[in-house]
């Protein structure tokens, strides 16, 4: 199959003041687009053209980076589309995930602070994650456009800590532009969503 850029779940301006409708543009309609057109022009004659984007994301990695890099940041970034939403965030989550984050890491307010603190370190471009391992809620970090795929766990919740994702709204300022996620964008349905289907 071939990689298609996905619509925005919402309007460009929908997720003022905490992403702009200048940042969605420059970050889906040049940046995703981007992994999209280099994604496709690698994946011819690579011998995973017919395979699932899941599949080619976990068979590419370790062994063609350029297609690994593409396939990987559209896979990130078609979920990260949709871990957002207007009216978002906060403590108000579905009761099997809060329960769930109370036994595996701790409780809310541990899981935010972690969470936060997971993107603030990642060094450099990469991505910040709530994932499902071996059937318990993990917090992790990864590089550039690696994901939990390939650290054999489902991603349930990923932030984008590119400076393209924040740059122009927060400018050096990642921690703000994480605490704003967490507390006023996550779309903890999707979450859900993901959680019941990897559980
Ligand atoms: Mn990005």
């Amino acid at each position: 199959m071939s990689f298609e850029l996905p619509d925005l779940p919402y309007a460009y301006d929908a997720l003022g003041p905490y992403m702009s409708a200048e940042t969605l543009e420059f970050h889906h309609d040049k940046h995703h687009m981007a992994y999209v057109t280099n994604g496709n022009n690698l994946l011819k004659d690579s011998g995973l053209e017919g395979k699932s984007l899941e599949e080619i994301v976990k068979e590419s990695f370790g062994k063609n980076a350029g297609l690994f890099n593409n396939a990987g940041q559209h896979y990130n970034h078609i979920h990260f589309w949709k871990w957002m939403k207007p009216n978002g965030g906060g403590k108000a989550l579905p009761g099997a995930l809060a329960s769930k984050i109370d036994s595996d890491l701790g409780g809310y307010d541990k899981f935010r602070a972690d969470f936060i603190a997971a993107g603030t370190t990642q060094f450099g471009s990469g991505w910040a994650w709530l994932a499902l391992k071996d059937g318990k809620l993990e917090i992790m970090k990864t590089p550039n456009g690696e994901n939990p795929l390939v650290l054999g766990a489902t991603p349930l919740l990923g932030v984008d800590v590119w400076e393209h994702s924040y740059y122009i709204d927060y400018r050096n300022a990642r921690p703000k532009y994480l605490e704003a996620f967490v507390d006023s964008l996550i779309n903890w349905d999707y979450v859900l969503e993901l959680y019941e289907a990897a559980s």
